[in-house]
């Protein structure tokens, strides 16, 4: 019913009214050996979650809630460039679909009008060398109204149906994304990072800026000077020094 024009990606879906977090279903499925492309989609999201087991709002309805499972043959340490991938793949796809120019924030956000539209979600199954299967989480704010959203990011999210000024059909939105996904995915297996990288550099918000790096090991203030050939963001300090940055959220 999606009409997918792909030849994996969302060719073996699996679709929830309701679930805890598709990204739990799909790394389950990921586990039993689901092959590559298989989609987890929800209507609604009980418990869904974003980094460092933050919470993911997904009310019912409103929203695209899916993950998707990935077999790349790439060591784990590569896997941070499929979320730029992601984040590039949906960009284009909400460009197309809504004529909206879309902003990347490194290294999962996607902003419009400098509040959150989507969060990615990158999780990994692998041994020190080798990756068993990567499952992206993709969630998107479609048709909120702004009432809708929790008093606590009010503020700072957003949805493509507000940006917009109209609601914005989903299923078109998901078969674009899937479509772009797939065929950027193919690219990097085929030509590597590089062509990606200049891509998303073309949506990024953050490049040549002061910013803020909130870090598990605390907090940093520097010019965020780009991305590594790994996804790392590239951060000069006060004193000059280089850092990369493997995980963090950026204020800018
Ligand atoms: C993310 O985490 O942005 C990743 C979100 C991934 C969600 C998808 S939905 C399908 C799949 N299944 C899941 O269970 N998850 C994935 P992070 O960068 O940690 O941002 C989380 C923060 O964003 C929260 O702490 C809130 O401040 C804010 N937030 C929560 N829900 C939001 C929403 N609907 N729109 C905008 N911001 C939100």
């Amino acid at each position: 019913q999606l009409g997918l024009k792909t030849e994996t990606f969302g060719q073996v879906i699996y679709s929830f009214e309701d679930v805890d977090s598709t990204q739990r279903v799909a790394a389950k499925l990921a586990h039993e050996g689901a092959p590559e492309g298989t989609l987890v989609v929800a209507e609604e999201q009980k418990a869904g979650r974003g980094r460092l087991d933050r919470k993911w709002f997904s009310p019912k309805g409103t929203g695209i809630w899916m993950s998707l499972i990935l077999r790349p043959p790439i060591p784990p340490q590569q896997a941070p460039q499929l979320t730029l991938l992601a984040a590039v793949a949906i960009s284009q796809a909400i460009q197309e679909v809504t004529g909206l120019v879309p902003d990347i924030k490194w290294p999962n956000d996607i902003l419009l009008g400098g509040k959150k539209c989507v969060g990615i979600l990158t999780e990994l199954q692998a041994d020190p060398d080798r990756v068993h299967s990567v499952i992206i989480g993709i969630g998107i704010n479609v048709n909120q109204t702004s009432e809708q959203f929790p008093e606590d990011i009010r503020a700072i999210a957003t949805s493509l149906a507000i940006e917009k000024g109209k609601p914005i059909k989903r299923a078109r939105l998901i078969q674009d994304i899937l479509f772009r996904l797939e065929r950027l995915y193919r690219q990097y297996l085929t030509h590597g990072f590089r062509p990606i990288k200049l891509l998303w550099e073309g949506y990024a918000v953050s490049i040549g800026k002061p910013v803020t790096a909130r870090t598990l090991g605390g907090v940093m203030r520097g010019i965020a000077r780009g991305i590594t050939d790994d996804g790392l963001l590239i951060l000069e300090d006060e004193q000059n020094t280089i850092h990369y940055i493997h995980s963090a959220d950026i204020q800018l």
